[in-house]
């Protein structure tokens, strides 16, 4: 009887649109369904600073170098705001992290695909960067207080990377015929998993219509790809790029672009561990771990002894 009353209660504060802090009362599912999204974008975030990471030392310019840089710590920011908000749900962050280290936990499939040239450095920031933010900026409205809050800073640090990586891919798409055949390969390898960021549709997105009703998300898989769609195909265009989908057409009534369907095996094997750079990236990710130990250690160590300074 509490507990019915108490979920009316929760879901007409949803309805309202007010949002749910720490120490509200929530159901287990919602507490559950929110540890699972926020540590896999957390996890996201760390694991999706490798495929630029190795362009680091290969940068065509310092300029160049610099703004990786810059994009890659503002990445290891955006894990640790997430990693914060996570945590005030109960879960402490070493396990989240082992859950990431054992493969038990999942992070966008987006990063179990090489970076091949430097012409990827542009698709990460124009299409990965570009898809995380029309999701991401969905987000801002989500039920959660510190999620919500997260996402502001995470949006407009987001729209920077974006707009840097359209920058190297107008610059290639300016450049000699060769450098613009690199975008355009660039192109054809990163469109599809782009698409397949914002999840499955239909039935196969089994949280969806849950994680609606409690305005975890506040908008659907499908109608975000939608959304990245439109935005990006004028973007390519004006470059003179080509999207390598044949049946690509803008439909007058509906207001949207048709798109063929998503190779949809491709994506369940992916997040099943058997893309082509799964193992890399989670021991990559483990060996930075494992090799930060003293860091955390020495953290922990000086924490303690301010501590004492104060007692
Ligand atoms: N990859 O029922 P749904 C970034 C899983 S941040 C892997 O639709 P949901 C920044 C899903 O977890 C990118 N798994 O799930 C950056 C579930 O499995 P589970 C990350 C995926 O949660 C840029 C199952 O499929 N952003 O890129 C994926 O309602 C550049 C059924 O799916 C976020 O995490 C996928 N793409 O909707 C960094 C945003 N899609 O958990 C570096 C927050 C689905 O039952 C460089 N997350 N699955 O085992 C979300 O908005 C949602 O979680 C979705 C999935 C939309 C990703």
């Amino acid at each position: 009887m509490e507990d019915i009353k108490n979920l009316e209660h929760f879901q007409a504060k949803i309805d309202r649109g007010d949002k749910i802090e720490p120490n509200d009362w929530m159901p287990d599912a919602y507490r559950k369904s929110l540890v699972r999204m926020m540590s896999q974008h957390a996890h996201s975030e760390i694991v999706g600073m490798l495929p630029e990471g190795n362009w680091l030392t290969r940068a065509p310019s310092l300029r160049r170098k610099m703004i990786a840089m810059a994009k890659i710590q503002d990445e290891a920011g955006h894990g640790l705001y997430l990693y914060s908000a996570a945590e005030t749900l109960g879960t402490p962050r070493e396990e989240l992290l082992h859950a990431l280290h054992t493969g038990k936990a999942k992070y966008s499939s987006i990063f179990n695909y090489p970076t091949l040239t430097w012409a990827d450095m542009g698709m990460v920031g124009w299409l990965v960067d570009g898809a995380a933010m029309v999701n991401q900026v969905s987000l801002i409205g989500t039920s959660y207080g510190p999620y919500s809050r997260a996402m502001v800073r995470i949006c407009k640090e987001e729209a920077f990377h974006n707009r840097q990586g359209y920058e190297i891919v107008a610059t290639l798409c300016d450049g000699t015929p060769e450098q613009k055949e690199m975008a355009q390969e660039a192109l054809n390898r990163w469109w599809w998993p782009s698409l397949m960021m914002f999840g499955p549709k239909g039935e196969a997105s089994v949280h969806s219509e849950q994680s609606l009703k409690w305005k975890i998300k506040t908008e659907d898989n499908e109608s975000l790809r939608q959304s990245f769609i439109d935005m990006t195909v004028p973007q390519a265009e004006a470059r003179g790029l080509k999207i390598p989908d044949d049946n690509l057409k803008w439909n007058e009534e509906e207001n949207r672009y048709e798109y063929s369907e998503i190779q949809w095996d491709e994506f369940f094997n992916v997040i099943k561990g058997n893309g082509v750079m799964n193992s890399k990236r989670v021991a990559a990710r483990k060996d930075a771990h494992d090799n930060g130990a003293w860091v955390r250690d020495a953290a922990e160590a000086y924490a303690k002894k301010q501590a004492q300074k104060v007692a």
